[in-house]
């Protein structure tokens, strides 16, 4: 049986209909790439609910590898998360809450984690593939560095065990509302996905077979 590696996307939030991290996790579910057999799984966008959600998915299926995908609104190229906080703000109505202080995610946690991903090695596939691509030093303060966080603590003890977090641009159809924001294809972020995992196969130690095998 392949190993497993947990993908999670979001609900929708904010008036869209559709969140194109769900859409790429739903999509890949139960596809095996390169020795990983996908495990989708759907988070409520709620920074105390996800982190519970991501803690429990990662205890339950005992992945060999995680992946969270999350949808950044505004951003032009598909992002490779370096930190996660342990800190958080709900928002209220869509927009960052700044009454108030920030708050502890997990208490007495550390203050950061570092992505345990080959983000380098991502990237370089990524732009090998012509698919717009950064590395980015915020996941933000909200429900998707909440669930990298999570993942990333729930998992301190297992090391070679390979996570990290990937926001996506809007999908060209949430865009046409928005005229003059970056979007990409559901396809091309698919794609990326799907490449970010053969990526990460290799970091989880999953050769398992001869690597000559087309993805895309
Ligand atoms: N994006 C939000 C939360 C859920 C999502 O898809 C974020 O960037 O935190």
């Amino acid at each position: 049986m392949a190993s497993l590696i947990v993908v999670t996307g979001f609900e929708p939030f904010g008036g869209e209909r559709i969140n194109p991290s769900w859409e790429v996790a739903r999509a890949l579910d139960g596809e095996i790439i390169e020795g990983l057999a996908v495990k989708a799984i759907r988070a409520p966008v709620n920074c105390v609910k996800t982190a519970a959600h991501v803690t429990d998915a990662i205890e339950r299926f005992r992945p060999r590898a995680f992946l969270g995908l999350g949808q950044a609104g505004g951003r032009a190229a598909i992002s490779l998360e370096r930190v996660a906080i342990n800190l958080f703000q709900d928002r209220n109505g869509g927009q960052l809450d700044t009454r108030g202080d920030a708050r502890t995610l997990i208490d007495g946690a550390p203050d950061a984690y570092f992505a345990r991903l080959p983000l380098a090695a991502v990237l370089k596939a990524l732009r090998r593939h012509r698919i717009p691509a950064t590395i980015s030093l915020s996941a933000g303060a909200y429900a998707c560095n909440a669930a990298m966080y999570a993942a990333l603590h729930a998992l301190r003890r297992r090391p070679a065990v390979p996570a990290g977090f990937i926001h996506l641009p809007y999908d060209a159809a949430q865009a046409a509302r928005r005229p003059a924001s970056p979007s990409m294809s559901l396809e091309m972020m698919e794609r990326a996905v799907r490449l970010a995992i053969a990526v990460i196969s290799g970091a989880a130690g999953e050769t398992g077979r001869p690597r000559r095998r087309r993805l895309i």
